[in-house]
């Protein structure tokens, strides 16, 4: 089980140097703790920004001091729900880690990550959807990203969860009515209308459901490899895509021999882009080594490019290539500042000296990632774990209309609709077990 009756302290600003540096504390003794390294007396006024000093030492011995802003949000009306006090100092990770230190000498404990909006999630300030939110939030590498993860932090998802549920919660009443005064001759509610609540139901989870394919790209992005011949260009394109000379071009064959991995926002899709070995036969252990990796980046990849030269034939090479990648590929002809040595109609044609169709690629891989014009809007439902929790719910209330069709008795209807909430619940965290918020939250970062 959780415990949540001790008083946890982190740096609540990423690892490193910075402008401000933030402490959180949360926890019954946060208001009476920071008076241990501050050095302000009188008491802290409730939400307002106090300027005060640290001053942390050990033995007698000064080990850390600075200017501070002490703000004490107290309970139940902090992101955690507990009183939580915020000591914000200059972005010093030695003075930092020196106010942590006392603090846990003064009988705070290491947050664990996630900690905090475990802790948010137990006292009810959030729920699970919404917690899981937060961190999407936080890891976004676009703004497409970053508005779907912040809908779901507002409770987008968990107000539609909640009509659902509502509307499953009414019918079960009502079924149960029915079965318990069976003898007033009157029916709360007749099999035909529960068929159609159920189907009502089924055709809100389906257009939940319906934005699974765009949300889950959203939030997960794509990884797209660039593949092709030694010397092909395809170092030259990755830079051109990513917008920075990141990888080394030269006109020496094998240059690039590891993978090459940057992230970039295709129109709001986090692309996580890999530049390859070339092929070719080598002798070379460690391009051969660099050859074999782009083999295995070409297996995972959710779209390969296959970079050819225009300015030279076709080799064996560049077929078995064409012929063995997955339908999941755009030919791109590079170097079309060239003339050109073959043809093909799928190809995408690309200068990086010229500056040519880079635009047009990145269309293309826009429209073979996400079978659609655009990608503007953010998506309502975005994570793996709730699409795979309505789709159960959907299965069971399926089940349930086939199951009035052939009048089963109510008593084995009312379980299936039970099962239907169970599946809803889980999604804002109703009933999850430990090991699945265990699993959630020590994904988080510290601090957050
Ligand atoms: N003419 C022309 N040369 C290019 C173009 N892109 C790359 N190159 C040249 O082709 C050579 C190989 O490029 P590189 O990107 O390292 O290819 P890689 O081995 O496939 O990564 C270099 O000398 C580049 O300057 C292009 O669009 N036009
Ligand atoms: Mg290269």
């Amino acid at each position: 089980m959780f415990s949540s009756d001790d008083t946890i302290v982190a740096i609540a600003t990423p690892p490193g140097r910075g402008g401000i540096g933030v402490v959180r504390l949360s926890g019954a003794c946060a208001r009476d703790l920071v008076f241990q390294v501050v050095t302000r007396r009188e008491a802290l006024a409730p939400r307002e920004a106090t300027l005060t000093k640290v001053s942390v030492r050990e033995a007698g011995t000064s080990r850390g001091s600075d200017h501070a802003i002490v703000t004490w949000f107290p309970a139940p009306h902090s992101y955690t729900g507990e009183h939580v006090v915020e000591i914000s100092t200059h972005g010093s990770p030695v003075v930092l880690r020196e106010i942590v230190r006392a603090l846990v000498a003064a009988g705070a404990r290491l947050a664990r990550p996630g900690e905090f909006t475990l802790r948010a999630f137990l006292n009810a300030r959030i729920d699970l959807a919404q917690a899981e939110a937060v961190a999407d939030l936080i890891d976004a590498a676009t703004p497409l990203q970053a508005q779907t993860a912040f809908d779901q932090l507002e409770g987008t998802l968990s107000a539609r969860i909640r009509a659902l549920d509502q509307s499953l919660l009414d019918l079960i009443a009502r079924l149960e009515a029915s079965l318990d005064f069976p003898d007033e001759g009157f029916h709360f509610i007749e099999p035909r209308d529960v068929v159609e609540r159920v189907s009502e139901l089924v055709s809100d989870l389906n257009e939940l459901l319906s934005h699974e394919a765009r949300g889950r790209l959203i939030r997960e992005g794509a990884t797209v490899v660039i593949a092709g011949r030694v010397n092909a260009g395809k170092s030259s394109l990755f830079n051109a895509l990513i917008g920075r000379e990141r990888a080394i071009v030269t006109d020496v064959p094998g240059t690039t021999r590891d993978l090459v991995t940057e992230t970039m926002d295709l129109e709001g899709l986090a692309i996580t882009l890999v530049d390859t070995a070339g092929e070719r036969e080598t002798q070379d252990p460690v391009e051969r080594e660099g050859v074999l990796r782009a083999a295995r980046a070409r297996d995972i990849a959710d779209l390969t490019l296959i970079v050819i030269d225009s300015g030279q034939v076709l080799t064996d090479e560049d077929r078995r290539l064409l012929e063995s990648s997955s339908p999941a590929r755009l030919v791109v002809a590079s170097k079309a500042d060239r003339e050109p040595q073959w043809h093909m109609d799928e190809a995408v044609r690309v200068s990086t000296l010229a500056n040519i169709g880079i635009g047009g690629l990145k269309d293309a891989m826009r429209r073979a990632l996400t079978n659609e014009e655009r990608l503007k809007d953010p998506a309502p439902l975005s994570n793996l774990r709730h699409v795979l929790l309505l789709k159960e719910a959907r299965a069971t209330l399926m089940r349930v209309s086939a199951a009035i069709a052939q009048s089963t008795p109510e008593e084995f209807v009312l379980v299936d609709l039970q099962r239907a909430r169970t599946n809803l619940a889980e999604v804002v965290g109703v009933g999850s077990s430990d090991e699945t918020l265990d699993y959630i939250f020590s994904h988080f970062c510290i601090g957050k």
